[in-house]
């Protein structure tokens, strides 16, 4: 069996995972459809445009799709977000074709990103050994970078995403702060934004049919720039709910970048973390497609997490031990210093607090510019 083969059954000592496994998250994916010569009944159209990502725990990963028509060409990052390799797969028309795999991983956590496809075809499942498991994407440690001034050396230290809403319970469209971002003039009970932000999983946005069409948007702005790094989406009504949507940003309330998308979304409470590591202040579910005939779906709550504050760790040296133990996988990372810090750490003692630091990082340009300790 090699790549470009058909596996119609998952190796000895492997499992098949279906394309539809919710660890799994697609950026632009195609059409979701149902074939009965797919693993669990179904595939997924992966575009040109279509991004990939997940977690996988083992050293040995295989991607089975289908119907590739011309050879496949791609690019997969392995445990990091800048260094991908191209693979290609050959012309196979064929269902459960293997179009990627790879063996010989550490035995741990492993982050993968697929994009940049040369043609589009079917993703049907993914095969990984027995006993392991997906997960959602996040980035796994494998670089370790530390920054060096002077003759300090300095870390992050940040503990992942909030566990709260980083939106207020409001009241009103502006109380007690911010501003619900709605596509529909209010009009009554249902109609007001803010019912889908005032933590109270029985009032919603929308649910009813008003004047207008899709599209339909749904969203909070900040007092301030925040990443928000995952969202949950109360849309428990079985009859009203969004189909296609994508969760935006921006920092005009003009212009949206695209961080997520959903097709053939499903009612339920859903949980999204995004790997967005950018700030913005507006953020709106932006939607394109109802699961029935009404022109606002039920919203009941929609909550938005940021990733936690990343502090800068002064330490004593850099010898093996630190960069393992306090090195941190991605440049970017050095990004993510949020906020003033408080607390000056150096080793594992805080110093006190009322020691700060001023930063200033340009994140477009992947790189740190200046942090200036004072
Ligand atoms: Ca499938
Ligand atoms: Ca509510």
């Amino acid at each position: 069996m090699a790549v470009g083969d058909v596996l119609a059954n998952p190796a000895t000592g492997f499992l098949r995972i279906d394309e539809r496994d919710t660890n799994i998250t697609y950026f632009n994916i195609g059409t979701q459809s149902t074939n009965s010569n797919n693993h669990g009944g179904t595939y997924s159209t992966i575009q040109t445009n279509t991004e990939i990502r997940f977690n996988f725990v083992g050293s040995s990963l295989k991607l089975i799709g289908g119907l590739i028509g011309s050879t496949l060409s791609f690019k997969v990052f392995i445990d990091s977000e800048q260094d991908g390799k191209t693979y290609t797969c050959p012309v196979n028309n064929n269902n459960k074709v293997v179009y990627f795999e790879i063996d010989g991983l550490r035995e741990s956590e492993h982050s993968i990103i697929l994009k940049d496809f040369n043609v589009t075809f079917r993703i049907d499942a993914v095969d990984i050994l027995t006993g392991e498991s997906l997960m959602p994407y996040r980035i796994t440690i494998q670089n370790k970078l530390l920054l060096s001034s002077g003759d300090k050396f300095y870390s992050l230290l940040n503990d992942g995403i909030q566990e709260t809403t980083s939106i207020p319970k409001m009241t009103s469209n502006t109380t007690p702060e911010g501003e619900v971002l709605v596509s529909n003039t209010p009009s009554g009970n249902m109609t007001w934004g803010w019912e889908a932000f005032d933590g109270n999983k029985s009032s919603n946005w929308g649910g009813n049919t008003l004047p207008g069409s899709l599209p339909r948007w749904l969203g909070y702005k900040f007092t301030k720039p925040k990443v928000i790094a995952k969202y949950k989406l109360y849309v428990t009504s079985a009859t009203y709910y969004p189909r296609n949507y994508e969760f935006q940003g921006s920092n005009d309330g003009v212009n949206y970048d695209t961080l997520h998308s959903i097709v053939g979304g499903t009612s339920g409470v859903l949980d999204y973390v995004i790997p967005n590591r950018k700030s913005y202040t507006h953020y709106r579910l932006y939607i394109t497609s109802l699961s029935s005939g009404v022109t606002l779906p039920a919203i009941y709550e929609l909550e938005m997490f940021e990733i936690k504050p990343s502090y800068l760790v002064q330490m004593e040296s850099a010898t093996e031990s630190d960069f393992l133990d306090r090195g941190v996988g991605d440049i970017n990372y050095f990004n993510q210093i949020l906020e003033t810090m408080k607390n000056l750490i150096k080793g594992n003692t805080v110093l006190g607090s009322g020691k700060t630091f001023e930063h200033i990082i340009d994140m477009s340009k992947r790189r740190v510019d200046k942090i200036t300790l004072g």
